[in-house]
């Protein structure tokens, strides 16, 4: 739009001073040549030039534009980075407070373990992971990181607790 602006305004002006040139002498055969020039583009160098680099700096702002609108998404569909998921529970004669934990595949898992009343522990076998054994009122925690994805049973280690429900499972997405 620009261009086509600046070259009919360019033509415009050349006719006038066309008309003013010519019309002193030759009135009739005046207008022939201005309509002519009228009609073709303006063969300016210097105006072309200008109306070119004006629509490349259109086209800069636009991609300009389309780049941020490309990033803004991207930004907010940031991959799930790994975090320290922290659970306390506690476990007394014969159960946990939870009977399930879930978490990410890749997640840092710290238990903080308690016993209400009576000798126990919180384990998982399969991330070698164990609280220290506690007696009522004492907390013991233990941290792994979850880098297998299942379900994984975690239990009490202390007699026959675990067979008696002291049991629950750890969920890894
Ligand atoms: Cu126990």
């Amino acid at each position: 739009m620009k261009y086509k602006i600046i070259a009919i305004s360019v033509t415009i002006v050349l006719a006038l001073f066309l008309l003013m040139g010519c019309s002193g002498s030759e009135e009739a055969t005046a207008p022939e040549p201005a309509a002519e020039e009228a009609a073709v583009p303006a063969p300016d160098a210097g105006e072309v030039e200008e109306a070119v680099v004006e629509e490349q700096a259109d086209e800069e702002e636009e991609t300009e534009e389309a780049d941020t609108e490309l990033e803004e998404p991207e930004e907010e569909e940031a991959p799930a980075t790994p975090e320290v998921k922290e659970f306390r529970l506690s476990g007394k004669n014969y159960e946990f407070s939870l009977d399930e934990i879930k978490v990410n595949q890749g997640d840092t898992v710290k238990i903080v373990f308690r016993s209400e009343s009576g000798s126990h522990d919180w384990v998982v076998d399969e991330f070698d992971a164990a609280t220290e054994r506690v007696q009522a009122d004492e907390e013991s925690s233990v941290e792994f990181v979850a880098d297998k994805a299942g379900t994984f049973e975690f239990y009490c280690s202390v007699g026959d607790h675990r067979t008696r429900g002291m049991v629950g499972k750890l969920i890894v997405e």
